[in-house]
């Protein structure tokens, strides 16, 4: 950032400014390079003491929340063909995708009249999307016989593993005995990542050795959770590019394996999708569902993206529900999804 030479003679206010604009850009850099850093194992595991959660789960959404409050600002104060088409940019915007943003723009139409000012075109928004979204539906909880078996499947990077650790801990704070399964045999350090995250949540972990087979690796931690009476038995895979077909190959065998040790298969395939990627999350979500049969999503980093409106279109174009949200790196930032308070954080 520039700060100009004759700043000193132009007076305290301007000083503070540029000081306040100079302290924003580290800050700005300083989050970036956070975010750019891979999980390493001082990261996941150091843990350096309690960590205060982001925040509320409107909070979470602030980056989403405030872009498109600024594009939905004065919407209605030019009649109404202006306002629908500010309406649809605002929401393609916020990567709710052109195809829902169509859809939803007709349904507020239907729901207003033509002379409807800001707030009743505010208030139609809201209803449109609270009724797309639908009701809330909450990752199960306990399954028909024990253990609720949750497979988490997602392309590198998605968050995955630290979802998997924020998920253990909560249910060990629900009083659950929980194992997780090392399934990233591939990347180096995933075993260990995971590994960290159990001692962090109070979960135990079954692994094998990096390479190994992740189908066997997760059959031997099933067939643990069986022996050792656990409630829960969370399973981590490895998430190299969806194009990769052998990818896809090894999570239907993987499946298919699972089915061997627990006949109803996993009660949960949870999808990770990473919120920063957008619509990109959407051609993900497309593969996945097709190969294992995807029953929900977790959408990650929403925290820091103005992009969490992709939520409406993985439910709309999709038919998935997001059941879990990240909000953070931290073992608390993972929210329930609920439709209304998310409508209302997005749009006021
Ligand atoms: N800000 C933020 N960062 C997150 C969130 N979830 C995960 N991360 C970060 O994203 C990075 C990748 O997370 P992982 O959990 O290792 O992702 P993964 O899907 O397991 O990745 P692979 O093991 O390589 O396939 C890490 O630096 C995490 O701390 C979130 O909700 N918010
Ligand atoms: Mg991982």
């Amino acid at each position: 950032m520039d700060v100009p030479v004759d700043i000193l003679a132009q007076g305290p206010a301007v000083i503070a400014a540029a000081v306040a604009g100079v302290l924003a850009v580290i800050g700005g850099l300083a989050f970036a390079l956070r975010r750019r850093r891979g999980p390493d194992a001082a990261e996941a595991g150091a843990g350096a003491g309690p960590r205060q959660p982001t925040g509320g789960f409107f909070a979470g959404f602030a980056r989403t929340r405030e872009a498109l409050a600024a594009r939905l600002a004065g919407l209605g104060d030019k009649g109404a063909d202006a306002a629908f088409e500010q309406l649809e940019e605002a929401l393609i915007s916020a990567d709710v995708g052109v195809k829902t943003a169509t859809t939803v723009v007709e349904g507020v139409r239907r729901r207003v009249s033509r002379g409807a000012d800001g707030v009743a075109l505010r208030a139609g928004l809201k209803a449109e999307l609270v009724e797309r979204l639908g009701a809330a539906v909450p990752i199960a909880d306990a399954p028909p016989a024990a253990p609720l078996v949750i497979l988490v499947v997602g392309v590198n990077g998605s968050g995955k593993t630290t979802t998997i650790g924020k998920l253990a801990a909560r249910y060990v704070r629900g009083g659950k005995k929980v194992l997780l399964a090392a399934g990233d045999t591939f990347r180096a350090g995933a075993i260990e990542q995971l590994q960290i995250w159990g001692e962090r949540a109070g979960a135990q972990v079954v692994a094998h050795q990096e390479g190994a087979d992740p189908a066997a690796v997760i059959f031997d931690a099933l067939e643990a959770g069986k022996a050792r009476g656990v409630d829960v038995v969370i399973c981590d895979t490895a998430g190299r590019l969806q194009a990769q077909s052998t990818l896809m190959d090894q999570l239907s065998k993987v499946v298919r394996v699972m089915k061997k040790a627990v006949p109803r298969g996993p009660d949960e395939v949870l999808l990770v999708l990473d919120g920063t990627s957008g619509q990109n999350a959407m051609s993900q979500a497309r593969i996945f569902k097709a190969v294992v049969g995807v029953t929900g999503v977790a959408l990650t980093k929403l925290d820091g993206t103005a992009k969490g409106g992709v939520v409406v279109a993985i439910k709309d174009e999709l038919g998935l529900d997001v059941k879990l949200v990240g909000l953070g790196e931290g073992v608390d930032d993972l929210r329930d999804f609920e439709p209304a308070a998310f409508v209302e954080a997005l749009v006021g």
